[in-house]
């Protein structure tokens, strides 16, 4: 296979209902997809799902524009290769910027496999049919609020409610959705907000009564030693998100038994290979993994679907319906999910089509790059 032509495409789509996480609070996204051709003219479609600004990672939208124009692309382009799982390796002279390589793998994983006719969930070594969803609910203004976020949702059919915490919104609104919801799978992302002060690690340890599936991310990406402390502390299962940016990174955290439960994004892990890989890596020590999403549109969404059908994905994973998130989606069928279970796409590639009228309508910024085919 050899790539001959690229294109970036900033997108932007606003969002049904305002995000709020423990850093910031966003009501659109700018994600940038990436469209790959080869030789025949088939097209490949990736997605960069970097947030806008740096505070969920280093990486920014500005700067995955650029290092995807500047060094991604060009060292791509005209190379040929025969299996997706070497493409991360024609740009392992880039250090980090994961969101931006994640965006151009996927892309490779989608021409790749639609040019053989197989469904990307097959190409990865998926073995699920459908998959199980859960949702991410943000911070809210009131307890009140969250209380009708998560009955929103739990009546939709979704089995698993994921909250977002942060210092001063922790204990009361998980008593009060453990209290209105007794039997949900219900778990905590702190997104790394969390100091060492005796308060803070007071309130995350007073989370251990109520029963959450794991506690994500409480401390800052880098510091797995305060992770392992608070593991040895509670029952209830640490898991490691912002902290696993590479196969490294998680061998390093599982001796030092900073977790218990993997989240695995395309995204942070720096594409589909990568995401496999630690996938396999988790599944030799035991840690059951999920997928995390980074709010994507549906071609992102329709990778981690894919990703999600492999075997050490035990647990329900972020990707809930694009109907929760975008009132139109990028790709049709859009992804759907009924009683909280997304079917596995089984067509040759994605198995949704992107709607490039429609991405053209919403295009702010593009780029090309090689000959066209
Ligand atoms: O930590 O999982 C996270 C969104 C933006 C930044 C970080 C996170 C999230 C989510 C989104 O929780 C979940 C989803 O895509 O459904
Ligand atoms: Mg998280």
């Amino acid at each position: 296979m050899r790539v001959t032509h690229a294109s970036l495409h900033l997108v932007r789509l606003p969002l049904v209902h305002r995000f709020r996480t423990s850093s910031h609070a966003k009501d659109h996204l700018d994600h940038i997809l990436v469209r790959l051709t080869d030789e025949s003219g088939t097209a490949g479609w990736g997605e960069i799902a970097s947030p806008t600004d740096p505070f969920y990672s280093p990486e920014t939208v500005d700067t995955c524009w650029l290092v995807a124009e500047r060094y991604l692309l060009p060292s791509l382009l005209g190379v040929r290769w025969d299996d997706p799982a070497e493409v991360a390796g024609l740009w392992a002279k880039v250090r980090g910027h994961q969101f931006a390589k994640a965006g151009v793998d996927i892309a490779a994983w989608t021409l790749w496999s639609l040019s053989g006719g197989v469904s990307l969930a097959t190409a990865l070594g998926g073995v699920r049919s459908s998959v199980v969803a859960g949702v991410s609910l943000g911070i809210e203004p009131t307890v009140d609020d969250l209380l009708a976020e998560v009955a929103k949702h739990v009546d939709a059919g979704y089995p698993r409610v994921k909250l977002k915490i942060a210092p001063g919104w922790d204990v009361e609104p998980v008593r009060a959705v453990r209290a209105a919801f007794p039997q949900l799978m219900l778990h905590v992302d702190a997104n790394g907000a969390y100091g060492e002060s005796e308060d803070e690690v007071a309130a995350l340890r007073a989370l251990d009564e109520h029963g959450l599936t794991m506690i994500e991310q409480p401390f800052a990406p880098r510091n797995l030693l305060a992770h392992a402390a608070l593991q040895r502390d509670v029952e209830t299962p640490v898991c490691l998100d912002e902290s696993i940016d590479t196969l490294d990174d998680l061998r390093t955290a599982v001796v030092l038994g900073a977790l218990k439960v993997l989240n695995i994004k395309v995204s942070r892990m720096g594409g589909l290979g990568p995401a496999v890989a630690a996938h396999d890596l988790a599944a030799e020590h035991d840690i059951p993994v999920w997928c995390g999403g980074m709010h994507e549109f549906g071609v992102g969404r329709a990778a981690n679907v894919a990703l999600s059908s492999l075997p050490g994905f035990t647990l329900p994973s972020d990707v809930s319906a694009s109907d929760k998130y975008y009132e139109r989606d990028v790709v049709t069928p859009p992804i759907s999910a009924s009683g909280g279970v997304v079917e596995v796409s089984t067509g040759p590639g994605l198995g949704h089509t992107v709607d490039e009228e429609f991405v053209a309508s919403v295009t702010v910024r593009s780029s090309t790059l090689g000959e066209e085919p």
